[in-house]
């Protein structure tokens, strides 16, 4: 609660965008409740924020535990920053109760995980991995053209007092608390949820290009209307994606109108694509289908598709998954297996070291929305289960590079 401060908008959710004024003050507020702990703060070239927990090994590679502060134009209170403070309640109590642990753990508050002002999202998470490079994402513009590269220069002075580490490095094991943003927990009485992988999302942007004109003396067959085309090939590919099951999952959420003005033909439309599915090989066919769709209803227009990020399902590991069960049993917490349908800063972590994630409910699934909910029990069994998994992990002898 003390942290949706940042950002509050009148509807009691967040709007704490990547790198915005609002999200600095909340960083800042974090490095402020880490200090008082004793924890070191360090942030890297990309935005990532980390607070360190020494362990009694100085050498050995870092358990991370976070997710992200940032959030939807009008996103809730608990997307993204539960898991960051989970991880630093668990430390806190981890210090308080003079836990000795080998490997350093750090609270990380990964930058642009929502995607929303500068798209794709994931970007300090998936440049941290070395899954996309710093210079294709820096180049990034949001709707006011300011770069990535501009908003990280004021991110440095903003954060001055928080000193520089170099990008990447080795992580030891990576575990994320997020809310459901899905309906199974509260439906299922069950505080804990083990998440047993992130299904695949790919996303787009179109363009499409036709010509201004007037609305009252242009020809219709002389057009070249944008907004025309571009609502063809949005309908045209709801139709291809649609499937009785409701597995495939196709959105457009943001549409923009070039000039946008009432007695103007559209001279261009800019929409996003957003496509997700449990099966990569189905997603990369229906992905391929993109671009044949939106030529094919694009009239007098030009279309320009671009692809911007792609990522398999994926499918953590077993041993993990098993160790969140058996310590929820321990601590006497019900807990369901169910998968993310959500997509998670995790996602770029598995590839680069032994991740996982941990679910707590959030009432009626309710999510990018400015009415998300959830109980402070469910949140706090959810960081029970986390602080004894950092625990273990911490304590895991280092692992040899060769694995
Ligand atoms: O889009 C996502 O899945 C994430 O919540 N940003
Ligand atoms: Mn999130
Ligand atoms: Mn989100």
């Amino acid at each position: 609660m003390a942290m949706a401060r940042f950002g509050a908008t009148a509807a009691g959710g967040v709007n704490r965008q990547a790198l915005s004024a609002e999200d600095f003050v909340a960083q800042a507020e974090l490095v402020r409740w880490g200090e008082a702990l004793g924890l070191a703060a360090s942030r890297d070239r990309i935005g990532n924020l980390f607070l360190r927990l020494p362990g009694t090994d100085p050498d050995a590679a870092p358990v991370l535990s976070g997710s992200h502060l940032d959030s939807q134009p009008t996103g809730g209170r608990f997307d993204g920053v539960y898991g960051v403070l989970a991880a630093f309640e668990a430390v806190q109590a981890i210090i308080e109760r003079g836990v000795a642990h080998r490997h350093p753990i750090e609270v990380v508050a990964w930058m642009n995980e929502e995607g929303s002002r500068f798209a794709p999202g994931m970007m300090g998470s998936a440049v941290f991995a070395g899954a996309r490079t710093e210079e294709e994402t820096v180049s990034v513009r949001d709707a006011a053209g300011v770069s990535v590269a501009d908003a990280l220069a004021q991110c440095d002075i903003a954060m001055a007092q928080v000193p520089l580490r170099a990008l990447g490095g080795p992580v030891h094991a990576y575990v994320e608390a997020h809310i459901e943003q899905g309906p199974v927990l509260e439906r299922e009485g069950i505080p804990v949820g083990v998440v047993s992988g992130i299904q695949g999302k790919h996303t787009f942007r179109v363009e499409v290009l036709g010509e201004p004109s007037h609305a009252g003396t242009s020809e219709r067959r002389e057009r070249k209307d944008a907004l025309i085309a571009a609502t063809a090939m949005v309908q045209a590919l709801a139709a291809e994606f649609h499937d009785a099951e409701d597995i495939t999952k196709f959105t457009v959420g943001r549409f923009e109108v070039f000039p946008n003005a009432p007695s103007v033909v559209a001279g261009k439309v800019v929409f996003s694509i957003d496509l997700r599915h449990p099966r990569s090989d189905r997603l990369r066919a229906m992905s391929a289908r993109i671009e044949p769709i939106c030529r094919a209803v694009q009239g007098p227009c030009e279309v320009v598709v671009t692809r911007l990020s792609a990522a398999d399902s994926l499918e953590f590991p077993t041993a993990l998954r098993d160790r969140i069960r058996s310590i929820a049993g321990r601590l006497d917490i019900p807990s369901l297996d169910l998968p993310s349908a959500a997509g998670h800063d995790a996602r770029y972590l598995h590839p680069i070291a032994p991740s996982a994630m941990i679910f707590v409910p959030c009432h009626l699934g309710i999510t990018h929305n400015e009415a998300e909910s959830a109980e402070p029990g469910d949140l706090a069994a959810g960081a029970r289960v986390l602080a004894d998994l950092l625990v273990e992990l911490a304590n895991e002898p280092a692992r040899k590079e060769s694995e």
